[in-house]
C-alpha cells in the first residue's frame, strides 16, 4: 500500500498527448444512475466523446439495516451508465477521490487494446489519469476495476455497463432501463444486521451472502420499481458483473419478444429465461399487454427468495381480459380419498416441551427458516412493498393476543387483500403454507410470537389441534369427511 502511494507523484505529470482524432466534433457524454438509461444517440458522424468516471468508496446499504462499505463508478452500484457511438472517440477519464482508501482503475470490455485501459487507468486517491480509445465493436459492455486484489473490487461493486450504440440504432423503444446483478460476501449471512466486513472466505468459495440487482435488496422494490404502462415497448440493458455467480434471467409473467443474447448483434425471439455471464450482458424487449406487477429475478431461484435477487416491474393502465384473465373460478374439490396424504414420517418431539408449552428455540427457528423467511425474511424484517415485518408487528401480536384462530388461518389458508402492518400498507398475496404437524405448528407460532419484541401466550398442541378444526370446519364445511 505505502509502496504503491510512494510510487504514483510521478503519474500526476504524466501527460500523454493524444494524438488519436483530434478533428472530430467534441462532446462530453451523459452519465446516468441506475436504473436509467441516457437517451439515443442522434448523430449520425463518430465524435470525440469524453468521459469523467469518478471512484467513490462509500458506506452503503446491502439491505434495510445492513451496513457495508461499497466501492463504486459515480457513487451507486452498478456504476453509471455510459453510452457512445460505434466509432466514436473516447476521451476517458478516470478520477480516483482524495477521501477515498485505495488505488482504483478500469477494465472496459468495450476498449480493443491491452487490459481494456486497466494500466492506463491505474490511478492513486486525489489523481485522476486519461487514455483515449476507439469504440470499434458496438454492443453492450461490462466495465470493472481490475486493481489487485482483482476480485475483491469487483465483489465490493466496481462493476457498470458501457453501451456502444450501433451505426444502425436499435429500433425506437418506449422505456430503457438499466439492471445489473452482483453477488455481495459480507461477512454475516442474508439479513444479519449492523456492519458487514467483507469475507474473503465466502468469496473463494463463491457462497456469497447476496445476490442483487443495482447493488441491493430492494433497489428495485416498492416506490422504487420499474415502471411501464399498458402497450408499451421496454428494452432492459441487463449486465451481471459478479464477481462469481452466472444469472438465470427472468422476468416473471413475463416472455422477452427479443434478446439480444450475450449483449452482441445477434437477437433470438421468445425467450423466457437468459443466461447472463459473470462479466457480461443481454439487452432484452418485451411489450408489456396488461397490468400487475412483474417480479425481476434470477432463476437460480433460492437467491431470489433468500439473498435478495428479487425486483418488480409495476405496469398500469388497465387489464386486457384476452391477455390475462385473473382468477376466474375457486370452488370446493375432493380428488380419490384412496390417495394417502403424503406426509415424511416424523422424529418423535422432544419429550414434552411443546406439549408443556415450552418451546424449544432452536426447532422454532428452524421452522420458520423453512416456511417463513423466504417472504418475511431471515429476521421477520419482510420487504418493504412485498412482504409486512413479523418483527415488532402490530398485527401480528393483536392476533396472536386477541384472535389466535385467526392466526393460525393466516399460515394454513394464507391471507390477501389491503392490511396495515406498524403503519405500513401491504396489498400481497401469501400463499397457505402446508404440512405443519400440530405440534410443529405450536412450536413455530409460539416461537415467531415472542420472537424480535413480539409477545402472545404459547400454543399448544391441543389449542393447535382446536383451531385447526375451527379454520377447516369455517372455510370448507364442504369437504369434512362424513
Ligand atoms: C410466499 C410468501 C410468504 C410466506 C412463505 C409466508 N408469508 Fe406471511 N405474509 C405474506 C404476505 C404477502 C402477507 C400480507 C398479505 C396481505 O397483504 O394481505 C403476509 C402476512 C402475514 C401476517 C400478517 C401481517 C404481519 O406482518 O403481521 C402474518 C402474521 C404472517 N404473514 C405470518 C407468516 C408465517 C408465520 C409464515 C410461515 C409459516 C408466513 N407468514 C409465510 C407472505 C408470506
Ligand atoms: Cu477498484
Amino acid at each position: 500500500m505505502k509502496a504503491v502511494l510512494l510510487a504514483l507523484p510521478q503519474l500526476s505529470v504524466l501527460v500523454v498527448a493524444s494524438a488519436i482524432a483530434a478533428e472530430l466534433p467534441l462532446e462530453k457524454a451523459t452519465l446516468t444512475e441506475p436504473p436509467y438509461v441516457p437517451p439515443p444517440i442522434t448523430r449520425t458522424q463518430p465524435a470525440r466523446v469524453t468521459v469523467e468516471l469518478e471512484v467513490i468508496e462509500k458506506l452503503g446499504q446491502l439491505a434495510d439495516g445492513v451496513d457495508y462499505v461499497f466501492w463504486t463508478y459515480g457513487g451507486t452500484v452498478p456504476g453509471r451508465f455510459i453510452r457512445v457511438r460505434e466509432g466514436d472517440t473516447v476521451e476517458f477519464w478516470l478520477m480516483n477521490h482524495q477521501n477515498n482508501k485505495l488505488p482504483h482503475n478500469i477494465d472496459l470490455h468495450a476498449v480493443t487494446g491491452p487490459g481494456g485501459g486497466a494500466a492506463s487507468t491505474f490511478t492513486a486517491p486525489g489523481h485522476k489519469s486519461r487514455f483515449t480509445f476507439k469504440a470499434l465493436n458496438p454492443g453492450l459492455y461490462i466495465y470493472h476495476c481490475a486493481t489487485a486484489p482483482v476480485g475483491m473490487h469487483i465483489a465490493n461493486g466496481m462493476y457498470g455497463l458501457i453501451y456502444v450504440q450501433p451505426t444502425t440504432p436499435l429500433p425506437k423503444v418506449d422505456r430503457e432501463y438499466y439492471v445489473v446483478q452482483g453477488d455481495f460476501y459480507a461477512e454475516g449471512d442474508f439479513g444479519v444486521k449492523g456492519g458487514q466486513p467483507f469475507s474473503m472466505k465466502r468469496a473463494i468459495d463463491e457462497n456469497p451472502s447476496y445476490v442483487v440487482f443495482n447493488g441491493s435488496a430492494g433497489s428495485l422494490v416498492g416506490d422504487r420499481a420499474l415502471k411501464a404502462k399498458v402497450g408499451e415497448t421496454v428494452r432492459l440493458f441487463i449486465g451481471n458483473g459478479g464477481p462469481n455467480l452466472v444469472s438465470s434471467f427472468h422476468v416473471i409473467g413475463e416472455i422477452f419478444d427479443k434478446v439480444y443474447t450475450e449483449g452482441g448483434s445477434r437477437t433470438q425471439d421468445n425467450v423466457q429465461t437468459t443466461i447472463v455471464p459473470a462479466g457480461g450482458s443481454a439487452i432484452v424487449e418485451y411489450k408489456v399487454d396488461t397490468d400487475g406487477t412483474y417480479i425481476l429475478v434470477d432463476h437460480s431461484i433460492f437467491r431470489t427468495f433468500n439473498k435478495g435477487s428479487l425486483g418488480m416491474m409495476k405496469v398500469e393502465g388497465g387489464s386486457n381480459k384476452d391477455v390475462y384473465s385473473g382468477k376466474e373460478l375457486d370452488e370446493s374439490y375432493l380428488g380419490d380419498e384412496s390417495v394417502a396424504t403424503a406426509v415424511l414420517p416424523q422424529k418423535p418431539a422432544p419429550a414434552g416441551k411443546a406439549a408443556a408449552g415450552k418451546v424449544d428455540p432452536a426447532a422454532g427457528k428452524a421452522l420458520y427458516q423453512a416456511n417463513c423467511a423466504m417472504c418475511h425474511q431471515q429476521n421477520g424484517e419482510g420487504l418493504p412493498g412485498a412482504f409486512p415485518p413479523l418483527a415488532a408487528s402490530d398485527f401480528l401480536n393483536q392476533i396472536a393476543n386477541k384472535n389466535r384462530v385467526e392466526l393460525v388461518s393466516t399460515v394454513l389458508k394464507g391471507r390477501s387483500g389491503k392490511i396495515t402492518v406498524n403503519g405500513k400498507e401491504y396489498n400481497g398475496i401469501m400463499t397457505p403454507v402446508a404440512g405443519l404437524s400440530d405440534t410443529d405448528l405450536a412450536t413455530l407460532l409460539t416461537w415467531v410470537s415472542n420472537q424480535w419484541g413480539n409477545k402472545a401466550p404459547a400454543f399448544t398442541k391441543d389449542e393447535i389441534k382446536k383451531l385447526r378444526d375451527t379454520v377447516n370446519g369455517a372455510a370448507a364445511p364442504a369437504a369434512a369427511p362424513h
